[in-house]
């Protein structure tokens, strides 16, 4: 018995490279976050989309404090150990009837992060549903190596680059990724995953946090950065990322421009696209 998942649980994530779906709060509580965000949102501060998709723990109070959760540590210890850096944090929203989709990937090609012990919280702020275009997976496909990927930069699709797998994936064996508010799924880093348009008549919204163990490092940019959320850092391979003393900070946003910067400058290599606008990963 781990922190918050059974053995079984844990066995059930090492074999498929995915565990849902994991109860972390109460729909109260993802609808508070639900209105934070859409506060946000109501903003007329154009920069706040870019502040939203990318490491937006470092410039939202309610983005910190959801990367600190227990709960989801609890989860997140289990499968990657007690010392845990957020690496980055940010929504993937689809709006109702939004025909914006995620190709089929695997995170860790552009990440320039090493070794694969990494995973995904995807916490759903509304329902996800295959209507709704929750996320899609391949089972078991986190054991393959990093897959041939091509940059398509398509319109509709919400990676940074469009990135999209060689490969043809097999249909019959997909696992939709249903989630009520509140609950989450783990994913791991080399998992083979997508999602379709959202026909739904609700805003499809995700909290997605990136977590990695203290020993993990950034092998193609020469600094990174993270936030020690849990445990002890005896490795010091990111810079210690600083917390927001509250929302849109001016300091915290100046510390956030200049970490952006440093990695998108890792996201985008070998393109010629500009990188002003961060895009989700
Ligand atoms: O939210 C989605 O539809 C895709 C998210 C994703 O690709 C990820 O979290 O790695």
């Amino acid at each position: 018995m781990g922190k918050l998942l059974s053995a079984a649980q844990v066995r059930a994530y090492e074999e498929n490279g995915f565990l849902f779906p994991i109860r972390v709060m109460s729909e109260a509580e993802a609808l508070a976050y639900r209105r934070r965000l859409e506060a946000a949102e109501a903003s007329p501060d154009p920069r706040i989309p870019k502040y939203l998709r990318t490491k937006a723990h470092l410039v939202f109070t309610w983005c910190d404090e959801l990367i600190r959760h227990p709960k989801i540590l609890d989860a997140v210890e289990d499968v990657i150990g007690p010392d845990i850096l957020c690496w980055s944090s940010g929504f993937f929203n689809k709006e109702a009837k939004d025909p914006a989709y995620v190709s089929w990937h695997q995170d860790l090609t552009y990440w320039g992060l090493e070794p694969a012990d990494i995973v995904t919280a995807w916490l759903a702020l509304s329902p996800a549903t295959p209507e709704s275009g929750c996320m899609k997976f391949w089972p078991g496909s986190h054991e393959l190596q990093i897959l041939p990927h091509v940059d398509t930069f398509a319109e509709k699709n919400l990676l940074s680059r469009g990135q999209e797998i060689q490969v043809e994936v097999d249909e019959a064996k997909i696992v939709f990724d249903v989630l009520a508010p509140g609950e989450m799924s783990l994913h791991h880093v080399k998992l083979v995953h997508g999602s379709d348009p959202n026909r739904s008549d609700d805003r499809r919204i995700g909290f997605v946090i990136r977590y990695v163990p203290t020993y993990v490092r950034q092998v193609v940019g020469r600094t990174d950065s993270a936030t020690l959320v849990r445990g002890v850092d005896r490795y010091g391979h990111f810079e210690p990322e600083e917390r927001p003393r509250a929302d849109l900070d001016p300091a915290a946003i100046a510390h956030y421009e200049e970490v952006m910067d440093r990695l998108n400058r890792v996201l985008y290599r070998g393109t010629e696209k500009a990188a002003e606008q961060p895009a989700a990963m």
